[in-house]
């Protein structure tokens, strides 16, 4: 298959001979079979997406992570042999790593598949390690190889292979759920663009470099050795940029990157522009498909950084999704088509006048063929009213029926004839076209459904029954069913109104029960389960968003406990497990600094206090995503003065969350300042703190019990009149952890049943155990306390010491000049105070929750005393 050359046919030189070397024939035709078993497969699950959501899923990735996936990998190592003039790899290694694709492939859709994030996991890694050794073969073959003046674009093969890499990698943590609620939607569109742009768009348009002159039978430009690695690193470095935009939810840098990908393929395609000549083409047909096909890639990637630009990101998601059929058919299969209609006859035939009759047949009707394709493209892609939609997908499909037709009957000629050398290649040959006219099909049924949920509302009139219904409404939205519970008696007819209020389409399927169609924004249905005798679960069937947490469990009253926790699918992540405290924490992490500075001067505190998501080590070798005031939970620690006045500006990173806040300083008509705020808005706190007292501070959106139990509260220290000065002042927030998904029904029950998975002072179990708190002997300390909860006070003792002085709660229970001593300061949830003590001598004095389920859980520390 040599298409390197200067404006003459090929003429089966150097790469040919390579190419019939030794089996490689029989290898390829294995892959391509492979190829088109995915392709099969992909139409199959196409078909079924009607009836279940992940169908559509399948198709996809049946499609891109299947065939593909499989075709790029055995033809970019091809191509980079013949363009690198390199040695061929070990057969064995190639079929070793094309083995372990395929494996990791088949793994990854029967995990998502049959809802086995483990396997998923476990076959995403396989996919990486697998890719990973491909490129490593496509750099070392760069080393020490002649090199051919194309082989720039061996480049683009390698760049792929990283896409994929991260690709399979992002794809992963959706696919099990590690993604998080929050994160999922910017780690999605990180996903699509790694893979579509990258995987599948970089090395294609590296071929085309190649076949762009080759098909317009002239020299290849001077200049392509130049603007060929210029078009790599745009596409390539936007591509990355837009990918860790997008993940980091920084969203004009993404459309920056995208503008970067654009401007490599502008340039590609400018290059391509100028080597068209007066003198007719060898293929018009394959020329105009080509042209076409760069041309929609230039479209597609315009209008995703217009898309970007202008919508948040969880409605971007959406405007993505309908470029896919731009990109897949209007791109990729069109490409396919026109490289096959200039290729078929190249190969089949074994002279000029042969190959001649053959592209005169593969060229019947082209100019309309074309016009249909990509008119159903256009209507595929536009936002138009629903006929429009379905006709284009008709038009499509009907351009890439009569290729297929075509196509066999150029193959059945082929055989006929059994010339040697044609019907040689015949079998490689068979499996691409079969392939490219699949794909065209697969791809647009995968895009026929999920648009289709219009009339979704059932008006289902199905009478309830007699005295024991119930009707439950349920909203979607966030990555979250809501509620997440619902419990019924033994009997009980139940019927939930499922709505979705999400950007992003959802649905509910009950287990062993109905479930919803996919709903877009807005869409509702009934789901009649009928009398409910045990316990179920129902949950979003969308990959990914039932791990994320979108779980929702309906629990008969009367049967245990146990029951309800049995059903729940994703509690094995790092909770049930049960923590080592005795671990080392990983290399780099940092205690949490217990030390209080005193009151800043002037009697006005501005501070900003920014919500987000942040994942910390929350206990040695944990890392917990958490919900956070400032970055850390605790948040940030305010101290003042009596009258001081506090300023406090609330903003809200937190992509798709809702989150207020509540300073229990200060006395305020909570209305305006405690209101829950959007993501992206900021408020104002304003409060003067009239009394002294160690106060906490918390969000303030429900449910509290998850916003508090995640990580939203912090300390404000207002200092009363006279108080003196200490040699040491530490701040301990005490807390209960609970480890899992922020929000999973999993990590929610456990709060409401208050099992936590471990208890802490400011936020990390066992910190000051590890990193001791240090003082001299001698030395005077207050130890500021606050119980955060959200559900479980403190009894805090200093082993070893007596304290002199208890302040709880605005007064003091105890001064130094009194005979009495206290041996724990007890706080309720949401109280504090401060204990101070002299450590009388050098030595190891720990700092507990005296409640020794606590203690031993978490809530212990350690104060070096030194000479
Ligand atoms: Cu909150």
């Amino acid at each position: 298959m040599n298409i390197e050359q200067d404006g003459r046919e090929p003429t089966g030189g150097r790469y040919p001979s390579r190419f019939r070397r030794s089996g490689l024939k029989a290898r390829h035709l294995h892959a391509h079979i492979v190829v088109v078993a995915w392709l099969a497969l992909a139409l199959a699950a196409a078909t079924a997406q009607q009836t279940l959501p992940v169908a559509r899923w399948l198709a996809i990735h049946l499609f891109l992570l299947g065939a593909a996936t499989t075709a790029i990998v055995v033809w970019s190592e091809h191509f980079a042999v013949a363009l690198l003039h390199a040695r061929l790899p070990d057969e064995r290694w190639s079929d070793a790593r094309l083995a372990g694709v395929n494996l990791a492939v088949a793994g990854v859709l029967i995990g998502v598949w049959a809802d086995r994030p483990v396997l998923t996991g476990a076959a995403c890694a396989l996919l990486v390690t697998a890719v990973a050794a491909h490129l490593v073969v496509l750099v070392r073959m760069g080393r020490g190889a002649l090199g051919g003046r194309l082989a720039p674009v061996v480049g683009f093969y390698r760049a792929a292979a990283v896409a994929l890499i991260v690709g399979a990698a992002l794809g992963g943590l959706l696919a099990t759920g590690h993604a998080g609620a929050r994160n999922y939607t910017g780690l999605r569109l990180a996903h699509v663009h790694v893979t579509l742009l990258g995987w599948i768009g970089l090395p294609v348009l590296g071929t085309l470099f190649m076949l762009w002159p080759t098909v317009l039978g002239v020299r290849m430009a001077e200049r392509t050795t130049k603007v060929a690695p210029w078009a790599l690193a745009l596409t390539g470095g936007g591509l990355l940029t837009t990918v860790v935009a997008l993940a980091a939810g920084w969203r004009w840098a993404a459309v920056a990157g995208v503008g970067l990908y654009v401007a490599g393929v502008g340039v590609a395609v400018e290059l391509f522009a100028r080597t068209v000549r007066r003198r007719s083409p060898v293929s018009a047909a394959a020329a105009w498909m080509l042209g076409a096909a760069a041309g929609w890639l230039l479209a597609g990637t315009v209008a995703d950084g217009a898309i970007l630009a202008a919508r948040q990101p969880a409605e971007a998601q959406e405007g993505v999704g309908s470029l896919v059929p731009v990109l897949l058919v209007g791109f990729v299969a069109q490409v396919l088509i026109g490289a096959l209609t200039y290729l078929l006859p190249v190969v089949l035939a074994s002279g000029p006048k042969e190959r001649a009759a053959l592209r005169a047949v593969l060229e019947r009707g082209w100019a309309v063929r074309v016009v249909t394709l990509n008119a159903g493209v256009a209507l595929l892609a536009l936002p138009l009213p629903d006929p429009a939609g379905a006709a284009g997908m008709v038009s499509a499909a009907a351009a890439g029926a009569a290729f297929l037709v075509l196509t066999a009957s150029v193959l059945v000629r082929g055989a006929h004839r059994a010339g040697e050398g044609g019907s040689s290649r015949r079998p490689v040959l068979l499996g691409t076209a079969a392939g490219a006219v699949l794909t065209v099909l697969a791809v647009l049924v995968a895009n026929s459904g999920g648009d289709t949920s219009g009339p979704a509302v059932a008006a289902d009139a199905g009478s309830g029954g007699s005295s024991a219904a119930r009707t439950v409404d349920v909203t979607l939205s966030g990555m979250r069913v809501r509620p997440s519970r619902i419990e019924v008696t033994r009997g009980t007819t139940l019927r939930l109104e499922v709505t979705n209020k999400d950007a992003q389409r959802h649905d509910l399927k009950v287990e062993d029960g109905p479930a919803t169609p996919l709903l877009a924004r807005g869409d509702d249905h009934t789901l009649d389960l009928g009398p409910v005798t045990e316990d179920r679960e129902a949950w979003c069937t969308l990959p990914g968003h039932r791990a994320a947490g979108m779980t929702l469990d309906i629990v008969v009253k009367g049967s245990t406990g146990e029951d309800a926790d049995a059903h729940d699918g994703h509690a094995s992540l790092a909770d049930s497990a049960g923590l080592d405290l005795s671990g080392e924490f990983s290399g780099g992490w940092r205690p949490r600094d217990a030390d209080l500075a005193p009151a800043p001067g002037g009697t006005v505190h501005k501070a900003e206090l920014r919500a987000a998501h942040t994942t910390v080590e929350v206990a040695p070798g944990v890392r917990q995503q958490m919900w956070t005031f400032g970055g850390t939970a605790p948040g940030p620690t305010l101290r003042g003065k009596v009258g001081d006045v506090f300023e406090i500006t609330l903003v809200n990173d937190d992509q798709g969350m809702g989150h207020g806040i509540d300073f229990h300083a200060g006395s305020l008509a909570p209305d305006r300042p405690m209101r829950t705020i959007q993501p992206g808005e900021r408020l104002v706190y304003r409060f003067r703190a009239e009394r002294a007292g160690a106060w906490l501070y918390h969000c303030s959106t429900a449910p509290m019990l998850q916003h508090i139990g995640n990580g939203m509260y912090g300390a404000v220290v207002i200092d009363p009149p006279g108080l003196k000065q200490v040699d040491r002042e530490y701040v301990l927030v005490s807390s209960e952890l609970y480890l899992g998904t922020p929000g999973s029904t999993a990590q929610v029950t456990k709060m409401r049943e208050g099992t936590p998975d471990a208890w802490a002072f400011n936020g990390v179990a066992a910190q000051y155990a590890k990193r001791p708190l240090t003082a001299k002997a001698g030395e005077r300390a207050r130890f500021w306390v606050v119980a955060a909860g959200p559900g479980d006070g403190i009894a805090f003792h200093v082993v070893g010491t007596v304290f002199d002085t208890v302040y709880k709660e605005g007064a003091h229970l105890l001064k130094p000049d009194q005979p009495g001593g206290a041996q724990v300061l007890d706080l309720a949830p949401a109280q504090g105070g401060f204990v101070e003590t002299t450590f009388p001598e050098p030595g190891h004095y720990s700092f507990v929750d005296h409640d020794m389920r606590h203690a031993e859980s978490g809530a212990h520390g350690t104060v070096e005393v030194s000479e």
